[in-house]
């Protein structure tokens, strides 16, 4: 809802930021502004006087600019797809939201210096189809690439299921282009694969969720065009085999397998049950499937064979139970399709406890091991919903409630006691030298926790660093930090 007493508050300032981005790129209309102002898991919602939809890199400098003038906080969007409330603005109603959606030019693309130059508002798909056009591989691929934006993208150092291969949002990165909370505009857009001049400043926007500038366009890493994709469903019934086969073939490929998937039986059968055109893909049941994916270029028939070989020996060993190739793009589309439709699998489920967790990726039987058995002691009626980027070590455990249809689960509605059943995943998680936040960030969802698990020194550096470029905490305030007592306006 907007409201209104903050918006006549700032009546010169935001009739002059209006007037910097013309009539198309601002509204206060509380219906087009409620998109804005809630976030995609509907865990979050807050309020803004104002939206506003630049269009180049100038145009945010100058809103910018008016905005540290008057000390008015802003809450940059991308795709608003964060699951973390990093893009919402809280309940006040002072900040204005600054969507990025309009800035989605590519602006060029360097098939020869394998890089391609964007503005922060282009989703994952159109870059990854502009790369396409010039036969190259853009490869961050997470399942709302079709909505989310560069620009959250890199601001939350997103990961997706090809970091195996090719790295974070981070190390796609070369160069970046960012307003600063002054209004100044910091440019490294010049897509170097090697500059030791001095500290590295673009790195440090990487992961601040838009707390410490607004990224407005980026130099990212382009790869040679797979010539084609080897992919397989695998069925097995222990994790520490699924690690075992992610080692034997990466060997076995020369480190081809650009992705491996890992989805517990639960995981599976909410996916089957609540996405309609899924049917079982193998004739047993299996505690655990391991979606595995090999790329190259135009050794396809190689690759194939070295896939089956390894699969057939895995199988004759016992170390697999069943697995499946897929036979052409559509097959493989429909593995696909059930991987990134976990994420929705789960919302007709009732509670849902999101855990997005990373340890050494050794640790990775033995961490779902131990937070299996943590979570069941609580809550021995917990469904377990674990799926994950195994070789990166980042596992979602997802706790949810009984199954809804069978009747109420009450105790899930009491906040002390799934704030017990988190703790005990955290927990876990830090026992083993762990991240509580592996690939969605910290938003607003992982603030208190993020204060806990720092050391003081990293948490002093910290806020060193955002009161160094952000000292009026205009730039997406309540994100990632929150003000230390002494920093709090009422102290
Ligand atoms: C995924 C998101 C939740 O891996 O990170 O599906
Ligand atoms: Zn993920």
């Amino acid at each position: 809802m907007t409201d209104r007493s903050r918006l006549d508050g700032h009546t010169q300032e935001l009739a002059e930021i209006q007037r910097i981005v013309g009539e198309k790129g601002w509204s206060t209309d509380p219906g087009v502004l409620s998109a804005y102002t809630v976030d995609e898991t509907k865990s979050y919602r807050g309020r803004s006087c104002l939206l506003v939809m630049p269009k180049t890199a100038e145009e945010v400098s100058a809103i910018v600019a008016v905005c540290a003038r008057a000390g008015v906080p802003i809450v940059p969007q991308g795709g608003n797809t964060g699951l973390v409330g990093g893009g919402t603005p809280d309940g006040t109603g002072a900040a204005i939201v600054l969507g990025l959606s309009r800035m989605n030019a590519i602006r060029a693309v360097s098939a020869q210096g394998n890089t391609i130059t964007v503005e922060a508002g282009c989703t994952l798909l159109e870059i990854q189809k502009a790369a396409e056009e010039a036969d190259r591989y853009f490869p961050l691929s997470i399942g709302s690439e079709g909505t989310a934006q560069i620009g959250g993208a890199l601001s939350t150092n997103a990961g997706g299921v090809q970091v195996l291969r090719y790295g974070n949002a981070r190390d796609l990165m070369l160069g970046l282009e960012v307003v600063l909370p002054n209004g100044e505009i910091l440019s490294t857009l010049k897509g170097l694969r090697k500059d030791n001049t001095g500290y590295d400043l673009k790195q440090i926007f990487v992961g601040a969720e838009g707390t410490l500038g607004i990224i407005t366009g980026a130099v990212l890493k382009l790869f040679p065009q797979p010539r084609g994709f080897q992919t397989a469903l695998v069925g097995l019934s222990n994790v520490g085999e699924a690690m075992e086969l992610l080692s034997r073939l990466r060997t076995a490929t020369g480190d081809a397998v650009s992705a491996c998937e890992l989805m517990s039986r639960t995981t599976l059968q909410l996916v089957l049950r609540n996405v309609p055109g899924f049917s079982d893909p193998m004739e047993d049941v299996h505690e655990w499937y391991l979606l595995v994916e090999c790329s190259a270029g135009d050794n396809q028939d190689i690759l194939r064979e070295i896939l089956e070989t390894e699969l057939a020996e895995a199988l004759e060993r016992g170390a697999i139970l069943d697995a499946v190739l897929a036979e052409n793009e559509v097959q493989r589309a429909t593995l696909w399709r059930m991987r990134h439709t976990i994420g929705e699998s789960r919302k007709p489920e009732g509670v849902c406890l999101d855990h997005d967790i990373a340890v050494s990726p050794a640790d990775v039987p033995d961490f779902i091991a131990r937070a299996s058995r943590e979570v069941h002691a609580i809550a021995p009626e917990g469904r377990l919903c674990i799926y994950g980027h195994i070789g990166d070590g980042n596992i979602h455990f997802r706790v949810l409630q009984p199954d809804p249809r069978e009747g109420s689960a009450h105790a899930w509605d009491d906040p002390d006691y799934t704030a017990r059943i988190s703790a005990a995943v955290y927990d876990t998680t830090l026992s083993m030298d762990g991240s509580i936040s592996a690939e969605h960030g910290i938003g607003q969802a992982k603030v208190e926790k993020l204060e806990k698990v720092k050391s003081s020194v990293e948490l002093a550096l910290m806020r060193k660093i955002k009161n160094t470029l952000d000292p009026q905490g205009i730039m997406n305030p309540g994100k990632v930090l929150v003000p230390c007592p002494s920093e709090r306006p009422s102290d």
